[in-house]
């Protein structure tokens, strides 16, 4: 496994990054744990539908996202806002997806990221097939995508792969192994002993990595970008972390998993362990990271302010959204949504 800082803040090689951008890093890193935070308390006040909180997985998503370039691609899931964010996607949009507001899945212009796929595992063909269609367009963009451990017993994890072997397509795949799907354990989900050892099927390379650590996951994504950009394929990262919270607002982890587990976790926290080197380089103090997250946190209000001004979409707006022109069999079923509308006024 590729770890190059361990949980208590030491060097196991050189750093891929120098001070300033692991400051940098470290700043997206609570500033997504206070979304995180905020999403799933405006959850339990009936401000969201459900929320899929992602703590303990900054680093993972983080790490990966900041070795992009602006304009490749990203097919992110449910749990993946830090990942989004990083790539461009406003927390504004990110709290209307929340919302079940149409709005939320479009974000500005030039933001090169999908909206969250909610349906598990459909989406890596998504990044196969944009990063194949870049190549066409003599492009270098590449096209990363993020899923979990439960992801890979989908079909289309296989059919994505074998494609991207085949095609030799510029994805970077990010399996979040968090440990659970819901409440199936990651020795349930299947047999083999690593998800990265998977890829040697389709002819890909698969690596795995200390996903609580961001300098691995930087480092890995870093390769696998260069990878897919000079045309030599895809990759496949294991990025081994743990969800620390519930699945979803709407699940009782206690069920299913002990706490003592949650605790061996807890000690592997992703912050924790830049903090302690931070601390070690003389570049942290409290009063620093502290201001930080209060700017975050206000930053995040006035997002939330902006989602919950906005006008509710007409109901028949709904149908509006999905193409650049409504198909037929939309505009028919926009029609008699009216009509029925004006039957009941
Ligand atoms: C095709 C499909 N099957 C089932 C579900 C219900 N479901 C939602 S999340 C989830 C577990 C996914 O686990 P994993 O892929 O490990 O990702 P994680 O939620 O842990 O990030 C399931 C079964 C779904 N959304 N889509």
């Amino acid at each position: 496994m590729l770890q190059i800082l361990t949980p208590d803040g030491e060097l196991l090689a050189d750093p891929p990054m120098d001070i300033d951008l692991t400051k940098r890093l470290f700043l997206a890193m609570v500033a997504a744990r206070q979304y995180d935070r905020k999403a799933t308390s405006i959850q339990k006040q009936g401000r969201l539908a459900t929320y899929a909180p992602f703590e303990g997985q900054e680093a993972a998503q983080i790490g990966s996202a900041a070795a992009l370039r602006p304009d490749d691609w990203m097919v992110p899931t449910y749990r993946d806002a830090a990942a989004m964010w990083m790539q461009g996607y406003p927390w504004t949009h990110l709290l209307l997806t929340r919302m079940g507001d149409e709005r939320g899945g479009s974000p500005p212009e030039g933001v090169a990221v999908l909206p969250p796929s909610i349906t598990v595992g459909a989406h890596m063909l998504h990044a196969v097939g944009l990063a194949w269609a870049a190549r066409l367009q003599g492009s270098d963009r590449i096209a990363i995508t993020y899923f979990g451990d439960g992801a890979t017993s989908e079909g289309d994890f296989h059919e994505a792969m074998n494609f991207a072997g085949v095609f030799r397509t510029g994805t970077v795949f990010i399996c979040q192994n968090n440990q659970y799907a819901i409440s199936l354990a990651r020795h349930q989900q299947t047999a083999s002993e690593t998800i990265a050892e998977k890829a040697a099927g389709y002819g890909v390379p698969g690596v795995l990595v200390d996903g609580n650590d961001l300098f691995a996951m930087y480092q890995a994504t870093s390769e696998a970008v260069v990878r897919a950009r000079d045309g030599r394929g895809a990759t496949l990262i294991e990025a081994l972390t743990y969800r620390l919270g519930p699945h979803t607002t709407s699940d009782d982890p206690t069920r299913y998993r002990d706490a003592a587990e949650v605790e061996t976790w807890r000690a592997k926290d992703p912050l924790d362990r830049i903090r302690k080197y931070l601390a070690a380089e003389s570049a942290w103090d409290e009063e620093w990271e502290a201001r930080a997250a209060t700017g975050a946190h206000d930053e995040i209000d006035r997002a939330v302010e902006e989602a919950e001004a906005l006008t509710p979409l007409a109901p028949e707006e709904i149908f509006e959204s999905m193409f650049a022109e409504m198909t037929p069999e939309l505009a028919e079923q926009q029609q008699r949504l009216l009509a029925s509308r004006r039957d009941q006024a």
